[in-house]
């Protein structure tokens, strides 16, 4: 099978490759899915803000590399638009601002979680739940996180955004019951990427000090785990998958806090 390296704006696979989606795809786990994917022989719509980075993804994976933010109704649909048939959608976008306890919350990091984490994927599902069932074999793939099971200290703009996240997805298991859509939550723990650099705001030191000293899972590690996932049969639905490094026992416990 030839690649399709056109770049081109309607998005709907000029192939007869089947289409995922993958929001926050610009790097990290969204990166190596999109990568993962296409070796599946997917045709993969890469989405991220920075728009010039999933077009050299796109470029070498021959999938297509459209600008979006998972936070703007307009984005969302002109990214969407033409995507009448997806096979695949995986809700990656969000990530984590601050490490805040409750009395000291920041509400603007609270917002850009909530709307990141959780209206982001939402927007995302809703735009393409048609096209995922149109596909007669679709799947909606959760990126959450162990903050979606556990609280911890610090972490409840995050612990809550990823929970409400997780639920809304566990949701859809009930309500597209008997369409022919599946849905697999990922849950990762510690995974190198630019994770701990957004939460600290830039602050490299600081974001490197959270892997020291143990050995994370890597986005690759995580985008296997998807790509499983994805080759199952369309009977076979993996609910919650839990992935986490060796060293790390639950969100705070690892094996530098003992
Ligand atoms: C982030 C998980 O374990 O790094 O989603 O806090 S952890």
């Amino acid at each position: 099978m030839s690649p399709d390296t056109s770049n081109d704006a309607t998005a709907q696979s000029p192939d007869q490759r089947p289409i995922a989606v993958v929001t926050g795809a610009s790097s990290g786990i969204g990166a190596a899915t999109a990568r993962k994917l296409a070796e599946q022989g997917y045709h993969v719509v890469l989405g991220a803000r920075r728009l010039d980075r999933v077009q050299e993804i796109a470029e070498e994976i021959g999938g297509t590399g459209r600008q979006l933010d998972v936070t703007d109704d307009d984005s969302v649909a002109a990214f969407v638009d033409g995507l009448d048939t997806v096979s695949v959608l995986v809700n990656n976008a969000g990530g984590a601002k601050g490490l805040d306890p409750v009395a000291n919350a920041d509400l603007d990091d609270w917002r850009w979680m909530w709307e990141t984490n959780v209206l982001g994927s939402l927007r995302m599902t809703k735009a393409l739940i048609p096209a995922l069932i149109a596909s007669g074999d679709g799947l909606i793939v959760a990126i959450t996180s162990v903050a979606a099971l556990e609280a911890y200290d610090n972490g409840a703009g995050y612990t809550s955004a990823k929970h409400a996240q997780a639920i809304t997805h566990r949701t859809l298991r009930y309500e597209l019951l008997g369409k022919p859509v599946r849905l697999t939550e990922i849950c990762p723990g510690m995974v190198e990427t630019e994770f701990s650099l957004v939460r600290f705001d830039g602050d490299e030191k600081r974001a490197d000090a959270v892997y020291e000293g143990l050995t994370p899972l890597t986005a690759e590690d995580v985008a296997e785990v998807i790509g499983f996932v994805a080759s199952r049969p369309p009977h076979v639905n993996l609910d919650q998958i839990v992935l986490k490094p060796r060293d790390q026992a639950s969100a705070r416990r690892n094996i530098k806090t003992g």
